[in-house]
């Protein structure tokens, strides 16, 4: 990786090519120079996106349209073309390398430290639907084909439990039976995607809180990051997931589930930055949003549990059980919404 650096017109020389972040998907390293400044570099993971090149077409696309529209910098990812002057470096071995500015005097957060920050990242995704409404939507790829297609999700859930390669479905028989219970309303969302009664719009799809850059100082939303899975989808998809990461009062693989609830006061707070941010929401899309919450959060538990018996072949993982103990995280948030229903339905309708 530290000759991947080179291969990128930086202003100075490489000092350090060090790994960075905690994203599950791509390898993320911070390339420091000799004068000081910072680049962030990643090899865009393969065995994820069937299609590196189409995704690299989407993210070229995606920041040109938003750094034409912006005031200043650090509110769209930079790409730093290569020697050659491309967008993007492919090594010997096929790998599809990137190099972008360092978005600098940022923070990016693992879970919210006041309430404030999470409101400011509701305006950052809000604001980034709400930016991308004229760009045509149909020009994207579909980076990851049925990405938030939950039935499908569902599909190759049941393909993995009946492989169950490693053996580890015995053991979680409860964790089965919460997913399999919720099956046939967990595809409310793409019913209505395909009958058409949500409009489709260009979504981020992976609105975790760490995706979003608040600026070091005032706190506000600068811009959202991690751009690999833009596409045409629903806005119950980009608010769901942020609830789903934002608004649990645990971490995401939180060992301790007595830890791990789904705030009301953040969801509320988000409700409304997202709201606000995007004032072209149509009435059925608001009202979509609470189930986007649950059903992102149902969907991504059973992606972890998936993976977990699939011998944990997608997302990284830091220990053996670590998709279960996400697994695990997620069920909690969903029963947790189911109690909490009535409250989060009347939040959106009160906006
Ligand atoms: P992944 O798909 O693996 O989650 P991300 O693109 O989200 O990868 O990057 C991982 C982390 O790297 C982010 O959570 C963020 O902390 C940091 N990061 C990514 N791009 C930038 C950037 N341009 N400026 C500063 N930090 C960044
Ligand atoms: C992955 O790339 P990252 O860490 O932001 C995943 C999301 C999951 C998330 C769970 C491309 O997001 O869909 O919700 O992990 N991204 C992809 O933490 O699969
Ligand atoms: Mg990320």
């Amino acid at each position: 990786m530290e000759y991947a650096a080179t291969r990128f017109s930086l202003d100075a020389p490489a000092l350090s090519c060090e790994r960075y972040g905690c994203g599950h998907i791509n390898s993320t390293y911070l390339v420091q120079t000799a004068s000081g400044r910072r680049y962030i570099l990643q090899k865009v993971n393969g065995a994820v996106f069937p299609d590196r090149r189409a995704l690299m077409e989407n993210i070229i696309a995606v920041t040109r349209y938003l750094a034409a529209r912006s005031r200043d910098s650090r509110e769209h990812l930079t790409l730093v073309p290569t020697l050659e002057g491309l967008d993007y470096w492919t090594d010997a071995e096929g790998e599809i390398w990137r190099l972008y500015d360092f978005i600098e005097d940022s923070l990016c957060l693992q879970a919210p430290e006041t309430a404030e920050d999470f409101y400011q990242s509701a305006v950052a995704f809000g604001s980034f639907q709400a930016k991308m409404a004229d760009f045509p939507a149909h020009t994207l790829h579909e980076t990851i084909p049925d990405f938030h297609n939950t039935p499908d999700r569902y599909r190759k859930f049941h393909a993995a439990l009946a492989r169950d390669p490693l053996g580890r479905a015995a053991a979680v028989r409860e964790e089965l039976g919460f997913f399999l219970r919720r099956e046939a309303e967990a595809g409310t969302l793409q019913q209505m995607r395909q009958s058409g009664a949500l409009p489709l719009r260009v979504t981020h799809n992976d609105t975790k809180l760490n995706n979003v850059m608040l600026d070091a100082v005032t706190r506000k939303a600068l811009c959202v990051i991690d751009l690999d899975t833009v596409m045409p989808g629903l806005a119950a998809y980009d608010f769901g997931d942020s609830i789903r990461f934002g608004a649990s009062t645990g971490a995401e693989d939180e060992a301790d589930l007595s830890k791990v609830e789904m705030s009301l006061e953040l969801f509320a707070i988000y409700a409304k930055g997202f709201v606000e941010a995007c004032p072209a929401l149509t009435e059925p899309e608001r009202e979509t949003l609470p189930l986007g919450a649950k059903l992102m959060t149902l969907e991504c538990g059973l992606r972890f549990l998936t993976d977990y018996l699939d011998g944990d072949r997608y997302f990284h993982i830091d220990e053996p059980e670590h998709n279960l103990r996400r697994a695990r995280t997620q069920i909690k948030l969903v029963a947790d919404m189911e109690k909490k229903w009535g409250r989060m339905t009347d939040i959106l309708c009160r906006l």
